[in-house]
């Protein structure tokens, strides 16, 4: 088993992780890690926010912008960036969270949300739906851990993320419930009742399971923007879980990746290890011919183990 390196990570952490479902951890990336992130977003998105919120209710077509502002790994510039979802910490944090020695990076997208570009008020939800084609794991911290990376400093206003511990929605809902099939109204009204909202500076970390009831709310502050991501992990060969396949986009920059990626961060995208039976003189070689700056040395090393 991996230890939990971080500073900032605590044992304490892995128990509310069991308990509620969820951990909050401030500014789990450090300043410099971010600001480079955000210098990549202000670049991608800038700063679209208006000057009067929307809260007009919600229809197919304003859900749908919610969505608007959203790239998938790997992205079009920033090292940094690229590499944010792939950190050293985060990966051992994955590990230890799920118990495993092997995990795989299966969600990775950026999210700009904008004052005005739509409203961003969600209902109480867990996000099983588009992860996996049955329901999250009933055992206790599951197979897959998501997270969400505040990159901009998030207020009230701005879009905070809010969740319901485990035993507040158990109260409510009863236990191991994770979908609302009746009284949908009242229940979202409880659920909002003991809700916790997540105020919190850019490079904290928000990590929530899969039977987690939590929803994303609306901008409001005058010009206001939040910028985050998405990524989530998975437990190496679960074939249930599943979100982006990331060999469908091989017009991608993976270059960069290739090129600074260590051998365990590349493994999280399904690139076996080095001395793994795949690796032979003529896989090396047509890899190193896809991605010129990809560091082939630990690989070849292991051959002649
Ligand atoms: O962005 C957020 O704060 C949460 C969004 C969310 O829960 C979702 O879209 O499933
Ligand atoms: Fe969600």
């Amino acid at each position: 088993m991996q230890p939990i390196q971080k500073k900032t990570f605590t044992s304490a952490h892995l128990e509310e992780w069991y308990r509620d479902g969820v951990i909050v951890v401030e500014n789990f990336f450090n300043k410099s890690e971010v600001v480079s992130v955000f210098d990549t977003f202000v670049g991608m998105y800038g700063d679209k926010g208006s000057d009067i919120h929307d809260d007009t209710s919600l229809n197919r077509a304003s859900f749908k912008k919610q969505f608007e502002f959203i790239d998938i790994l790997p992205y079009c510039s920033g090292l940094d960036l690229n590499l944010i979802s792939l950190h050293p910490d985060l990966i051992s944090l994955a590990k230890s969270l799920l118990k495993v020695e092997s995990v795989h990076l299966y969600q990775s997208h950026t999210w700009a949300k904008f004052t005005g570009a739509t409203n961003y008020d969600q209902a109480f939800h867990c996000d099983f739906s588009n992860h996996t084609l049955t329901v999250p794991s009933s055992k206790l911290g599951s197979s897959t851990v998501n997270f969400l990376i505040y990159i901009s400093d998030v207020h009230a206003d701005l879009g905070a993320f809010e969740y319901v511990t485990r035993s507040d929605a158990t109260k409510i809902l009863g236990p191991g419930v994770v979908q609302i099939s009746e009284n949908y109204k009242a229940r979202q009204a409880q659920l909002s009742e003991c809700a916790k909202s997540v105020e919190a500076p850019a490079g904290s970390l928000i990590v929530y399971g899969l039977d987690v009831f939590h929803r994303g709310t609306n901008l409001i502050r005058p010009r206001g923007y939040r910028y985050s991501m998405t990524v989530s992990y998975k437990k190496s060969g679960d074939d249930a879980i599943g979100f982006h396949v990331w060999q469908s986009k091989k017009e991608g920059d993976w270059n960069l990746i290739f090129e600074s990626a260590t051998p365990c961060q590349l493994n999280c995208l399904g690139v076996p290890l080095p001395g793994d039976e795949f690796w032979n003189k003529t896989t090396i070689s047509q890899t190193l011919e896809r991605w010129p700056n990809w560091n082939s040395e630990p690989y070849v090393s292991a051959l002649k183990r």
